[in-house]
């Protein structure tokens, strides 16, 4: 219907820097919420190559972080993986140093592939191996090098997105490539990873976890220990990663996740408000991500937009790897699930 009186009151309103927000609700306040990430499947085989290819192209100095970032098609040029969240693919070849730097926005690190490379993590630093869940906290410095003898991939999870969307990205350079370690290896595993905690922390804890490496090995035995149990309907067998100062998510904006899907089986339909970003470690695994279906393998990277049910059929005994940003939406009282 041409409304040619409300098109020149428009035309006014436009010059006054005013809307009618008639024509706006339903998209401002809608009925629930409606993702602009698609979901997506990475196929690691065919993304390793285009990796290596990289390593041929620009050295890790040079490019401050060799990354590939995983763009969710249905948010093109905007280096989001999720509608908040960032993924990125690194690669560091022997020898080679990513210089020091900090920033507001939070990392973790999921180690896909090869040993021996480290990053050092405000003056500690931790050895990667592939599985291990490690942290970069807010603000810390932090350089990543690799004294080994293979290429080292790793994903990078970040919550760069919603840092930008509330304007509180800064990021530092170090003076240095490589900043001091001021504390042995282990050190923050042995102070704050065995059940035990400093007696002066003050019992509010710390914001992020200060165990910043939590190696696979451990993750995995626990994740065995579980199969006794009748798996959850929705999750299989899954396990949180805690800080151990409060008892919260391992990073303040990050939920990240480790479960076991035994062969076969197949969780009910779940949707949560959070977005997703799921690895798979070990074993085959059917992914329906609403109307899509993906199998994904080892390494493999899988986008799950948020309040889209999902389902998982293990072909395999399967151990896969989440992170989301479910924190901030529990933060806000704005998480919500569905179970089906
Ligand atoms: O390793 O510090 O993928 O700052 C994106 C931004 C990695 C890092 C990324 C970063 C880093």
């Amino acid at each position: 219907m041409s409304r040619p009186d409300l098109n020149m009151y428009y035309k006014k309103l436009e010059n006054q820097h005013l809307g009618p927000l008639w024509e706006v609700l339903k998209g401002l306040v809608p009925n629930e919420p409606k993702p602009r990430a698609q979901p997506h499947h990475w196929d690691f085989a065919a993304v390793r190559e285009r990796i290596i290819e990289a390593g041929t192209l620009i050295s890790a100095e040079e490019a401050e972080r060799r990354v590939l970032v995983l763009q969710n098609p249905g948010l093109p040029e905007t280096s989001q993986i999720t509608d908040t969240l960032y993924a990125g693919l690194q690669l560091i070849l022997p020898g080679e140093v990513a210089p020091a730097h900090r920033h507001t926005q939070s990392a973790l690190r999921f180690i896909i592939e090869g040993s021996g490379a480290y990053t050092s993590v405000d003056g500690e630093r931790t050895t990667m191996h592939p599985g291990d869940f490690i942290i970069t906290p807010s603000w810390a410095w932090h350089d990543h090098g690799n004294e080994a003898d293979e290429p080292v991939i790793w994903l990078d999870g970040l919550d760069v997105p919603l840092v930008n969307f509330l304007r509180a990205g800064f990021r530092e350079e170090h003076e240095n490539a490589v900043h001091k370690t001021v504390r042995p290896e282990g050190d923050a595993m042995a102070r704050y990873g065995m059940g035990l905690v400093p007696i002066t922390l003050n019992r509010g804890g710390l914001d992020t976890s200060p165990v910043f490496n939590y190696p696979y090995e451990r993750t995995r035995e626990a994740l065995e220990h579980l199969r006794h149990d009748e798996p959850d309907p929705h999750h299989g067998h899954c396990l949180r990663y805690v800080n151990p100062t409060n008892g919260d998510w391992a990073i303040p904006t990050i939920a990240t996740s480790m479960r076991l899907l035994p062969k076969g089986f197949h969780t009910r339909p779940y949707a949560s408000t959070d977005g997703a970003v799921m690895v798979v470690v070990e074993g085959r695994v059917k992914v329906k991500i609403g109307s899509e279906e993906f199998l994904a393998r080892p390494k493999d990277v899988l986008a799950l937009p948020g309040w889209l049910p999902y389902e998982l059929e293990a072909v395999e005994d399967t151990v896969a790897f989440t992170y989301s940003d479910r924190p901030v939406y529990e933060k806000l009282g704005l998480w919500r699930e569905w179970l089906g």
